[in-house]
């Protein structure tokens, strides 16, 4: 769908040249390479087209009245011209490719970063797809203005330019006769452009099509398994899988029918030409052998060319349209004002949220004029049902998440006024969902944080009674996690996610517990952790399970964005209120 409309806004025929000189930015580093490729590209088109010249004198003065040496000595300028050629061709179809490739390492290495500096609001609207192919897949289409569609446009159009002008310099009628065909050829040309190019344009759609259903279903197999969905999906796979392959059949008629017009017309060409020049011959006018057979070569230098033409054209404007949607990643400019000067120093770590309101979407107020406030080294505990809330009090506070009104200050300083490094480095965050990458455990715990020794993780990890259990997985540390670390458990996850907190030490620590009931074991290390880790820090727990939070400073209780109780674990079972209830269904619930 994305894909489709996408496609839609950039059918126009003509070139882009604003889109194209945007593209030729990305060149100038490598100017020298790029004026090397297109002198190369130049002499080219015209190193071609004399070789029939050549000939054309060889003949008429050479053979046709025998001359030894003449004929050794032109020979030796052909052979010449030809090596020539070769040498040109080498550094032209080299460089070309050399420099698309430098060309789109760097606008990778450029969408990359951006990509990097980009809000989580962004990401919230754009699926990952997307994403994923505009900075691999559509980059790729930039490099072919470089290696197959810009030089060749320009040195083929020259060559074709300088063949005509050959011909007539050569022979004017014979000439004229020669592009009796060019009429046909340009229809049939404009016939190919126009249909090549909706078939190029559908192919890449359903390139698209296959590249997400694959994705999606593989990232949900666990939904198609256990619902049985095996059948269902595979049919629907089955019919992307066919309209792929339908729609590069399509493709391939096209140049399966106009190659061949091609050959056919040129065929015509040779054929006038022969019949018109081999009656000049034998009427013993103006025509000569040799101009005959030069004709004859330069038909096949202008055919060729134009040919080409239709298909390079092509690829220039794939490369634009390419090029269209990577800079509109490159220009979308939803970054959080990171505009903060202070660095905290000695942080001692208390919050307040004053009146903080927040909207995802216009009209769906998600946190309604919150207060609260948390002192330093204290430990507040966020309750409430799911949706109320509790995730974006901290997405908030790290500033994921831009507040709509009020304040947030830490240290009495406006955390707008921190900046986002700083802020960021003193708040650590233990995820609902942790993120694990596929890398070993170490890895995935100093996150290649140069500061953070193996040693420092080991201690960490005795300290608050990891260390066994990593080193219970094969390889211990150096365990490799398969993708997402889906080989263990969330507890599992939420403690190497404790760990990665830890070992930096952060004045702030905000654990948001993942939903899921965990088993005994693990939760009774996650308590363990977290009693470690709250010591002497401001910690914020979004708790699920209300045996974590027992001893809290305060505890909050949410509902649609607001706190409707708040208190101590006694304060608010003595209250009987929403909190009581809670508390009364869990301890039903469990052993707890
Ligand atoms: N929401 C949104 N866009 C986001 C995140 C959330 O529109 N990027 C909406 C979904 C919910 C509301 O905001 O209606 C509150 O979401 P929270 O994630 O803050 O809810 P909780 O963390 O309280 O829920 P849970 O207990 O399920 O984690
Ligand atoms: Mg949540």
């Amino acid at each position: 769908m994305q894909e489709k409309m996408e496609q839609k806004s950039n059918t126009g025929d003509i070139i882009d040249f604003i889109l194209l000189k945007r593209v030729m930015q990305f060149a100038v580093p490598y100017r020298f390479y790029f004026i090397v490729a297109a002198i190369s590209a130049i002499l080219l088109s015209f190193l071609g087209p004399i070789r029939p010249l050549l000939i054309n004198y060889a003949i008429d003065n050479y053979i046709i009245i025998p001359n030894q040496e003449g004929l050794l000595k032109i020979s030796i300028v052909l052979i010449f011209i030809l090596i020539l050629e070769g040498v040109f061709q080498f550094f032209y179809i080299y460089l070309s490719t050399w420099l698309g490739q430098h060309i789109i390492q760097d606008l990778r290495s450029k969408i990359f970063k951006h990509i990097l500096s980009l809000k989580m609001k962004f990401f919230d609207n754009t699926p990952i797809g997307t994403l994923v192919t505009r900075s691999i897949s559509d980059i790729e289409t930039i490099a072919d203005i470089f290696s197959q569609g810009l030089l060749v446009i320009i040195a083929e159009l020259l060559k074709l330019i300088v063949v005509v002008l050959l011909m007539f310099y050569t022979d004017w009628r014979l000439t004229l006769i020669a592009l009796l065909t060019v009429p046909l050829l340009l229809i049939s040309t404009a016939w190919f452009k126009k249909n090549i190019k909706r078939a190029f344009q559908e192919v890449r759609t359903e390139i698209s099509n296959l590249n997400t259903f694959v994705q999606e279903h593989i990232v949900g197999m666990h939904i198609v398994q256990i619902f049985n969905r095996e059948n269902a999906e595979y049919k629907k796979f089955v019919d992307v899988n066919t309209r792929h392959r339908d729609a590069n059949i399509r493709g391939i008629f096209y140049y399966a029918v106009f190659f061949p017009i091609v050959e056919v017309l040129s065929a015509m060409s040779i054929g006038f030409i022969v019949w018109y020049g081999g009656q000049g011959i034998l009427q013993a006018k103006d025509n000569t052998v040799g101009e005959l057979i030069a004709f004859i070569l330069f038909i096949h230098m202008m055919f060729r060319p134009i040919r080409q033409l239709a298909d390079r054209f092509n690829i220039l404007q794939m490369g634009i349209v390419g090029s269209e949607r990577v800079f509109k990643v490159l220009d979308t400019d939803e970054k959080i004002k990171d505009i903060g000067k202070v660095s905290f120093k000695n942080i001692k770590g208390s919050i307040v949220f004053k009146n903080v309101n927040l909207f995802y979407k216009k009209d769906e107020c998600v946190l309604k004029n919150l207060n609260f406030n948390i002192e330093s080294g204290k430990m507040l505990a966020l309750v409430g049902s799911t949706g109320a809330g509790k995730t974006s009090i901290i997405s908030v506070l790290n500033r994921f998440y831009e507040i709509d009104s009020g304040t947030i200050s830490i240290d009495n300083i406006n955390i707008n006024d921190i900046s986002i490094k700083s802020l960021r480095k003193e708040i650590a965050l233990v995820p609902q969902e942790v993120f694990l990458f596929s890398d070993t455990i170490l890895n995935n715990i100093t996150l290649y944080d140069d500061n953070i020794s193996k040693q420092q993780v080991i201690e960490a990890a005795k300290e608050i009674g990891l260390n066994d259990f990593i080193l219970s997985l094969p390889n211990g540390y150096d365990y490799i996690l398969a993708e997402r670390g889906a080989v263990l458990s969330l507890g599992q996850r939420q403690l190497i996610a404790f760990l990665r907190v830890y070992v930096r030490n952060p004045k702030i620590l905000v654990l948001d517990e993942a939903t899921a009931s965990i088993d005994t074991e693990n939760e009774r290390l996650l308590q363990a952790a977290l009693e470690k880790l709250s010591v002497n820090r401001t910690t914020i727990v979004i708790a699920h399970r209300l045996s974590t939070i027992v001893n809290a400073h305060k505890i909050l209780y949410l509902e649609n964005g607001s706190v409707i109780e708040s208190g101590t674990h006694n304060e608010l079972l003595k209250k009987k209120g929403a909190y009581f209830l809670m508390f009364n269904s869990q301890s039903a619930s469990s052993k707890f």
